[in-house]
């Protein structure tokens, strides 16, 4: 992963210049008055990748020089207010929901999703098969597996010139079947090494730049799951998640001084993937707890239902890829479509409605969205300080 990650492009971005198309009427997306064919010149950053061999290991090298260029501000015209494009960058929008919401967003011609991937040719064929328009979206390199990839996506994404106004922090991985954990490039143990430190972060480092936007209403947004909650009876199918006292996280997570789970004990994927859920729900309330009051941006989190078709279950057998879906569909009916699901996170990027800080987001069989109750254990306010200073250790934050 290390190796990887330095070699792959740090940033990368479709060039754009894009012109947008305004549309008057009350949107419903922050429900400002936008006018109608007013079209806006938007130039979008270009960032140009410059290719050069590094011979001292013979792989080709990929460096970025960013162009920036202004985006567009709040501004009056015919007396009407214009609001330019909110910009939203999505970790891990190659697949699943991540790019559901993308496409959502992108279709509604008010956001430019930034697609934070690591993959990034995967992330460009599946923006164009899901029909998205060039304009409304660019694609930035980041390897959450790495932390240097994380500083190196901040870094690139502030040179873009553009600015930030949500951020969603939803790629993530799950490993049911491994039997042994693997490590990022900076040696911790895999699903909560990307799925919770890589976000740790990429939070963190982006907040600065979330309170200098100027858009009505900025966020910042972490995927949860019903599987970290053990007051549901799907968080008490085994492996039950459960952080303990946090001790093989303060050890290190490396699977040599300490163990590789959060709570010391025994590696299971499972396991690992639901407390990394917790610590996502739990960091989500300690930066509300900690910044919404000073800074008036909201911090979310949500579970946008069961969408058992997704590439997160690649690694689980055969059998349960097959079985799953009709399962959740028939027996649990808890099954939603990515289609639904990325309405469903872009209504939390973006709906008025859904503005408060400091909820976890759920949806009832209507697709109602509701405030849900989170488990004793993701709700723990001592635990989340205790997490939020130890993963600030690990990222090198403090
Ligand atoms: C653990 O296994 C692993 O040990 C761990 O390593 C990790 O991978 C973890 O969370 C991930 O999973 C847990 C899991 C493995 O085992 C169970 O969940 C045990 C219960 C399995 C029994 C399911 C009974 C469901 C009853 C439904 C009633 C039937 C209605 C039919 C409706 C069909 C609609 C068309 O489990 C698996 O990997 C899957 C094993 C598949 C069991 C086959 C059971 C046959 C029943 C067929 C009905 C379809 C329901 C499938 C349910 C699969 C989803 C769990
Ligand atoms: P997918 O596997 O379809 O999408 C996950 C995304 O994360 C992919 O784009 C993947 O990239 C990316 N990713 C994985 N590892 C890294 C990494 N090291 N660096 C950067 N990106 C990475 O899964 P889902 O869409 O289902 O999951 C999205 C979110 O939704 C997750 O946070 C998950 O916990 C949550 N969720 C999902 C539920 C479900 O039922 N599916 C239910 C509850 C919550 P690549 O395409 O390159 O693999
Ligand atoms: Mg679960 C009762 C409702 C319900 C819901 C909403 C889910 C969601 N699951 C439910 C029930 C059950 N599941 C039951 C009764 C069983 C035993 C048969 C069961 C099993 C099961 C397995 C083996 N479920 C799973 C797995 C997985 O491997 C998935 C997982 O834990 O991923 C971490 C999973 C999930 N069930 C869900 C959801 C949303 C998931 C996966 C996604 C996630 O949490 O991100």
């Amino acid at each position: 992963m290390a190796l990887q990650a330095s070699f792959l492009p740090s940033a990368l971005s479709a060039r754009k210049e894009g012109k947008v198309a305004c549309i008057v009427k009350e949107s419903a997306f922050l429900g400002s008055s936008i006018l109608e064919h007013h079209k806006s010149q938007f130039n979008a950053p270009v960032l140009r990748t410059k290719r050069e061999s590094n011979h001292s290991v013979g792989v080709v090298k990929a460096q970025t020089t960013a162009v920036a260029a202004p985006g567009l501000n709040q501004s009056t015209v015919h007396g009407k207010k214009v609001l330019r494009k909110g910009v939203v960058v999505i970790t891990g929008a190659s697949s699943g929901l991540g790019l559901a919401a993308a496409k959502a967003l992108a279709e509604t011609e008010k956001w430019h999703v930034v697609m934070a991937c690591r993959d990034f040719l995967k992330a460009e064929k599946a923006a164009q098969s899901a029909g998205m328009a060039k304009e409304n979206y660019s694609i930035m390199h980041l390897d959450l597996a790495s932390l240097d990839s994380v500083r190196q996506f901040v870094h690139g994404f502030r040179q873009s010139g553009r600015p930030l106004d949500v951020l969603v922090c939803n790629a993530a991985i799950y490993r049911p079947t491994a039997r042994t954990p693997t490590y990022t490039a900076d040696g911790y143990e895999m699903s909560v090494g990307v799925n919770h430190l890589g976000h740790f972060l990429l939070a963190n480092m982006l907040l600065d730049d979330l309170k200098k936007s100027d858009y009505p209403s900025r966020r910042l947004i972490i995927l949860g799951s019903i599987t970290g909650n053990t007051n549901t009876l799907a968080g008490n199918v085994p492996p039950k998640a459960g952080l303990g006292d946090l001790r093989g996280l303060a050890g290190g997570l490396d699977g040599r001084n300490s163990s590789a789970m959060i709570d010391g004990g025994a590696f299971d994927g499972a396991k690992a993937y639901k407390d990394s859920k917790i610590c996502n729900m739990l960091t989500m309330q300690e930066l509300h707890r900690r910044f919404h009051e000073d800074t008036g941006i909201t911090f979310a989190s949500l579970y946008p239902g069961c969408i058992a078709t997704t590439g997160l279950f690649r690694e689980h057998i055969p059998l349960f890829r097959l079985l799953f879906p009709p399962f959740q569909k028939f027996v649990t009916k808890g099954f939603v479509s990515e289609d639904e699901s990325g309405k469903r996170l872009a209504q939390v990027v973006g709906d008025t409605s859904l503005s408060k800080s400091g909820v976890y987001w759920s949806w009832n069989k209507n697709s109602a969205s509701f405030e849900n109750q989170l488990s004793e254990e993701a709700s723990d306010a001592v635990k989340a300080q205790k997490l939020w200073e130890i993963s600030e250790k690990m990222v090198g934050l403090a």
